[in-house]
């Protein structure tokens, strides 16, 4: 079965648990960093920039927005962890969201778990894997801005995250740009892989 990533929409914006729609379809969750290009990519994989809020200034997407793909599953768009701009209580605020967020039982099918390729993983990056290896979260790595470095630097980063992040032997890395489109049609498969089995018990 194939998913058309150009048919997602808006789905809602969930402020806590009881907002986030109904469990009858897998869910996508974008985690990573403020700025990192969580929203960005979402609009790329469905070729409409659009879809979701894209900002300037870090910390913008402050609840979980949720996008309906071509009816078969949803893309959960997390708040940025970690933007430094916000106040204290705020930012206190959505990291409890998003803890609340993963640690509700709530089920989710696969992590996009998004890293900045020019930049060393955050402290909270090494926790995120740690805890989704522990809580065996199926979960992708994938790189963004790849546009900001040659091909020769992308590929000694890589090496290098490989060498600091603890992943999971299941994760698969992809390497991409929401700006230039480069690496989406490699993970819009490895999406599409994933879920095959989940798809096609529906
Ligand atoms: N060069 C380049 N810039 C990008 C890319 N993807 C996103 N950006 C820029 O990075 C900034 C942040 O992008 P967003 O998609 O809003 O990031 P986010 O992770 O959703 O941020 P929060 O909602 O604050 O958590 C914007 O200025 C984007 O234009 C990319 O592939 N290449
Ligand atoms: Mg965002």
């Amino acid at each position: 079965m194939s998913i058309q990533f150009r048919k997602t929409n808006y789905w809602g914006a969930a402020a806590d648990l009881a907002s986030c729609p109904p469990q009858d379809r897998p869910e996508i969750v974008l985690s990573g960093k403020s700025n990192v290009g969580k929203s960005s990519l979402i609009n790329a994989l469905a070729d409409n920039r659009k879809l979701a809020r894209v900002s300037a200034t870090p910390g913008k997407t402050r609840l979980v927005i949720y996008f309906n793909v071509d009816d078969k599953l949803y893309f959960a768009d997390l708040p940025g962890y970690g933007y430094a701009k916000a106040a204290k209580d705020v930012k206190e605020k959505f990291n409890k969201l998003c803890d609340q967020y993963f640690t509700s039982g709530r089920r989710f099918s696969l992590v996009l778990h998004l890293i900045d390729i020019r930049h060393a993983p955050s402290a909270d990056d090494v926790r995120m894997l740690e805890y989704m290896n522990q809580q065996e979260i199926p979960y992708f790595l994938v790189f963004t801005k790849c546009d900001k470095l040659s091909k020769a630097q992308i590929r000694k980063q890589l090496n290098e995250f490989a060498k600091i992040l603890d992943f999971h032997e299941d994760a698969r890395c992809y390497a991409v740009s929401a700006e230039k489109k480069i690496g989406l049609d490699d993970l819009r498969n490895g999406i599409e892989e994933f879920l095959s089995g989940e798809l096609n018990d529906q």
